[in-house]
């Protein structure tokens, strides 16, 4: 049995990350989608929130070999609870890398046995991020296309303050 972790903030999923989910589903037995507990950040949407709109999206796309849970700490410590011993990453420009290639090389050095597998973004989402589709419904923008459309309203009333 091949356990992938794809760890991640998700604050919120977009379709970027939804993208390699689904990808990455296809060549593993299990994926685990693991949203950090961030003590760094200060996310916009609570970890149940952001749970609650990984679960729904995953099951928009039918990927039923995924599930989704938080964890703290360090990542490794969390791949090795989880009997898992590959890190998905994806992975948008240039601009990525060098962030990527640093946490890569750290967790290798914690873990050896762990390894770090990247995926590239495809072309459509390279573009995307959780902070830009913030930004962009912020502002009253259209973010239509940029997340998965069962969570459109969550990201919307958040801004505006409307019940869904
Ligand atoms: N297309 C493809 N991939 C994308 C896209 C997109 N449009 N958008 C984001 N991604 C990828 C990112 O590159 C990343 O791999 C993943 O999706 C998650 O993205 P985010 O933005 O939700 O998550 P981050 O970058 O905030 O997550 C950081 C981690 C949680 C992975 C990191 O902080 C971590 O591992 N923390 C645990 C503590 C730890 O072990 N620290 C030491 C590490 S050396």
């Amino acid at each position: 049995m091949r356990t992938f972790i794809y760890p991640g903030s998700f604050d919120p999923v977009t379709n970027g990350h939804l993208d390699i989910i689904e990808r990455a589903s296809k060549i593993c037995d299990r994926l685990i989608v693991g949203v950090l507990v961030s003590h760094n950040k200060k996310p916009l949407f609570t970890m149940d929130e952001r749970v609650d709109m990984l679960g729904r999206a995953i099951r928009s796309c039918n990927c039923n070999n995924v599930e989704v849970e938080d964890f703290s700490g360090l990542l490794v410590d969390f791949v090795k609870k989880k009997n898992a011993d590959v890190i998905i990453k994806g992975l948008r420009a240039v601009s990525d890398f060098e962030y990527e290639l640093q946490m890569a090389l750290l967790n290798k050095n914690q873990s050896p046995e762990i390894e770090t597998l990247f995926m590239m973004s495809s072309i459509n989402y390279s573009f995307l991020s959780s902070s830009m589709v913030k930004e962009i419904a912020r502002y009253d923008g259209n973010i239509k296309g940029l997340v998965p459309e069962c969570i459109k309203e969550d990201i919307i009333s958040k801004f505006t303050g409307r019940g869904i």
